[in-house]
């Protein structure tokens, strides 16, 4: 799940293959089959029926028969089936064997984020442009759905669209009627992780539709929740929680299962897609991610290629491995991959000492609205493990019913708050610009998290004061905060090391946290000890802004329905800014810092923009496969891709179509030229012409032939070429290049349309 909790971050995104319990027979294992569908003799019917003969036809010397898992009909030719090694050897031998993969495991990584977005319902814009995404389906892939939430109430909708083959499954206090007009569909798929041996009890999960962890009803109701007044977390972002396409209809999918983690199986994945795909859904959101692999094997990729060509658009959660680079998940090029930014808005306490003689706003998300009138303060000076707030540092006798003061120790982090805790004080204040004290579970006592500049005038009065008192006021929301965005330094980052030569990520999304719909029995936060329920919750990561972009590029798909995936992405990213709210760039969370396009990349989403954006940069699904060919993925990798038994790779061609450009640097050469070729499409109903301006990146030379463009009408095509040149032997180390960036940007002569795409430089691993 790339919803980010610190106390996950050591296991995210960690492939199961070892932990999972081991039910079955030494030599049995799941696996996905590849099957060349071209060769299906003419007595079987349908390719079901051809799988079934197939597996009742293997023998076993031990006398264990296969079992079938899943048919896919959409994501892929073949099925998926729990075999022994015996199997596997006459399975090989069986006409129209592809290939085979063993089962793999992943991990998922509003009141206020719509106005942040500029989406407001009286003015013009993507609102009402888009139509609120009205009669647009979107699928969730997530953990399921709490279907009694506010959020998925259907009051003012009309009937659900007469296309949808979708069903609301019935199962573990989960009945067919709990769907309505608002939430059309809700499925789960389980018996991939049912053959590791996952017992779906109710204390762990539910074996239905139903969201045990809550993971999914936020992400649902971020993309398309009803407005619901005075949501709020405990008091903090009071105000009305709203999807970003509030019209747009819901369809959950549950592939994710709470036990002792939260984790997918991969023939449940494809599942959940393929059947979202027969349902008829127009947009699916995963915040969820596999170990990378090559395409063929990653089944994200494999379901969202699939999609692709039916015109299905894809977002998915970029990861939460950052600030480091590389670390990108979800980066093929069919999918749209969206990085987390923060937003304007931040929780408060404000802390008064000795009465008045000063006061300090900290940091807080602490859910009760405890009195802290003129309490004790302690702060262990002169001794270093005493101040540090270290494991068993603090004597109850010198803490108790005190509030502490303690620094940030770099690897404490909760663990601080912890001893406090244990020490039986009332509560603590923290010196630290740790961002990770940002999220809602280290709020378990009173604290108050204040900068290390403010941390100092704390140490001063204490050291200075008699008797230091200080009195604490908590449940202060901030809106305005600046500099909003920047980019979370969880949020993961490019390159991306299965193709390096796409820019990854997309585009950025407001991911840090996100208030929306929580299922009610799982408490994310305990005071004291009691654990705390609530309908809304806080949440962050790259989990929280998938369904943001999901939500924009729904309200786009409503408004232009004939637009490809590859379109409303182009329309995403270049219209995309790229400046905060104090007109700064924006910075990176981790450093401080401009980010770049390798953290951001084409900029931060802006849906009233992305309405509207003159011309696209469009992708067909054979410049995909020339693409695979052009990567040197072999006949048999790209078959199971694209489901094509046919076809050739004479036309092999790493440079897609894509609205963003990275340069490619390597140790060998001096000098590096590129050339980029690529075609415009006019997309607004008159003529058009626009003129090239480039913000050259630093120590590179960049050329843009032509540089004016024609466009006689809608649809109207335009060809250019883009050289970028780089010389780097005598000027500085190449490393000096890592990350240098710039703008090619398309500017409507007489006309308002700004069409802008970042061009930057990167190593390849
Ligand atoms: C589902 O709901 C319907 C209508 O409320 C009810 O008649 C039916 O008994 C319920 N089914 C289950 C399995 O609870
Ligand atoms: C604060 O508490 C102290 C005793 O700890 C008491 O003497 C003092 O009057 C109190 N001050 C206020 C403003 O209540
Ligand atoms: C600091 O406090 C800890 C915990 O009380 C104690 O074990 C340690 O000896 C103290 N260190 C010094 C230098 O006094
Ligand atoms: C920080 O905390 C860790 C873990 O609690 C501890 O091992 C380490 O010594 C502490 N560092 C400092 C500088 O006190
Ligand atoms: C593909 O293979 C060709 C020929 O061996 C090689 O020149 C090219 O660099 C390879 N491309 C990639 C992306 O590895
Ligand atoms: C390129 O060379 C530098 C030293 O000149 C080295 O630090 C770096 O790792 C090299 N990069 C690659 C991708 O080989
Ligand atoms: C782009 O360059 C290619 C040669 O690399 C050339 O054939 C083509 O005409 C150029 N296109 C434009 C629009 O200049
Ligand atoms: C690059 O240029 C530098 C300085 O001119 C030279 O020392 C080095 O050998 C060159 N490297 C290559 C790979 O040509
Ligand atoms: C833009 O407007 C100017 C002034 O009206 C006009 O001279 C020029 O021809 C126009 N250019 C285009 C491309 O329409
Ligand atoms: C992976 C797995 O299935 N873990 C546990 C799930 O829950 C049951 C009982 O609640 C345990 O027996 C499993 O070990």
């Amino acid at each position: 799940m790339e919803c980010f909790t610190p106390f996950r971050l050591l296991y995210l995104l960690l492939v199961l293959s070892i932990a999972m319990s081991a039910s079955m027979a030494e030599d049995l294992g799941t696996y996905i089959i590849h099957m060349d569908k071209s060769t299906m003799p003419m007595t079987f019917s349908s390719h079901h029926d051809w799988y079934l003969s197939m597996l009742s036809s293997m023998s076993s010397s031990d006398g264990v028969h296969p079992t079938h898992l899943y048919t896919y009909n959409h994501v892929l030719d073949g099925f998926s089936a729990v075999l022994s090694r015996e199997h596997l050897d006459q399975l090989e031998k069986m006409p129209g064997f592809l290939a085979i993969h063993a089962d793999t495991f992943g991990r998922f990584h509003t009141t206020r984020s719509p106005t942040f977005l500029g989406l407001d319902k009286n003015a013009a814009g993507s609102w009402p442009e888009g139509k609120f995404g009205e009669d647009v389906i979107i699928g969730i892939i997530d953990t399921g759905i709490w279907p009694e939430s506010e959020s998925f109430k259907d009051k003012g909708m009309g009937p659900v669209p007469d296309r949808w083959r979708g069903a609301c499954e019935s199962g573990v206090e989960f009945n067919s009627s709990y769907c309505n007009r608002k939430l059309i569909g809700a499925r789960s798929f389980s018996k991939g992780l049912k053959q590791q041996g996952l017992i779906i009890s109710t204390s762990d999960d539910y074996d239905s539709p139903r969201d045990f962890f809550g993971h999914g009803t936020h992400t649902a109701s971020t993309a398309a929740g009803s407005p619901v007044r005075d949501a709020n977390y405990f008091g903090y972002a009071k105000g009305t929680a709203i999807g970003i396409a509030p019209k747009a209809r819901l369809a959950a999918y549950k592939v994710l299962f709470t036990n002792d983690s939260d984790i997918s199986a991969a023939s449940d994945t494809l599942a959940g897609m393929d059947q979202a795909i027969a349902d008829g859904v127009d947009l699916m959101s995963l915040s969820l991610g596999f170990e990378e692999t090559t395409f063929e094997q990653n089944p994200i990729a494999v379901g969202a290629f699939a999609a692709m060509e039916k015109g299905i658009f894809v977002s998915c959660s970029a990861g939460n491995s950052g600030p480091e680079g590389y670390t990108m998940l979800n980066g093929a090029p069919w999918i749209t991959t969206i990085g987390a930014g923060t937003i304007d808005r931040d929780y408060a306490a404000d802390v008064t000492f000795g009465g008045g003689i000063l006061t300090i706003r900290g940091r807080s998300v602490y859910p009760e609205n405890v009195l802290v009138s003129n309490v004790s303060l302690y702060f262990g000076h002169g001794n270093r493990s005493k101040e540090l707030c270290e494991d068993f540092a603090l004597d109850p006798k010198d803490v108790a019913g005190k509030i502490v003061f303690c620094y940030f120790n770099q690897s404490g982090g909760v663990s601080q708050v912890r001893e406090v805790d244990r020490a039986g004080a009332k509560g603590a204040i923290i010196s630290s610009d740790s961002e990770f004290f940002n999220f809602p579970s280290f709020f378990f006592i009173p604290l108050v998290v204040v900068t290390p500049k403010d941390g100092d005038l704390v140490k001063d009065y204490i050291i200075k004061s008699e008797n230091p008192v200080v009195d604490v006021k908590f449940l202060i929301t901030v809106l305005g905060s600046k500099p909003a965005p920047q980019v979370a330094f969880f949020s993961s980052r490019g390159p991306n090391n299965r193709a390096p030569m796409i820019l990854k990520p997309d585009v950025l999304a407001p991911g840090v946290n996100i208030l929306a719909a929580w299922a009610p029995k799982v408490a994310l936060t305990r005071v004291g000890d009691n654990r705390l329920l609530t309908d809304y919750t806080l949440l962050s990561g790259t989990s929280m802004s998938s369904p943001h972009a999901v939500g924009v590029a729904a309200l786009l798909k409503s408004a232009h329905p004939d637009w490809s995936s590859a379109a409303i992405r182009s329309a995403l990213m270049t219209t995309a800014y790229l400046l905060d709210n104090t007109i700064g760039s924006i910075i990176d969370m981790d450093t401080g810092v401009a980010a770049t396009p390798l953290d951001f990349g084409a900029g931060h989403i802006n849906p009233n923009m992305a309405m509207d954006p003159g011309l696209i940069y469009d992708i067909e699904v054979q410049d995909y496969i020339n693409f695979l060919c052009g990567l040197n993925y072999t006949s048999k990798q790209i078959k199971i891709i694209s489901r094509r038994s046919k076809f050739t790779c004479d036309q092999a061609n790493l440079d897609l179509n894509y609205p963003s450009f990275i340069v490619l640097l390597n140790n060998n050469t001096n000098t590096t030229s590129y050339t980029f070729k690529r075609v415009l499409t006019n997309v607004v109903d008159s003529p058009s012409v626009y003129r090239a301006s480039v913000k050259q990146p630093s120590g590179m030379k960049v050329n843009v032939q032509p540089s004016m463009v024609f466009f006689a009408g809608k649809y109207s095509k335009a060809e250019f070429n883009m050289t970028v040149e780089i010389n780097l032997g005598y000027a500085r180390p190449q490393s000096e290049y890592i990350g240098n960036f710039g703008y090619l940007t398309w500017w409507e002569v007489n006309g308002t349309h700004v069409v802008k795409s970042p061009i930057v430089s990167a190593f390849a691993l």
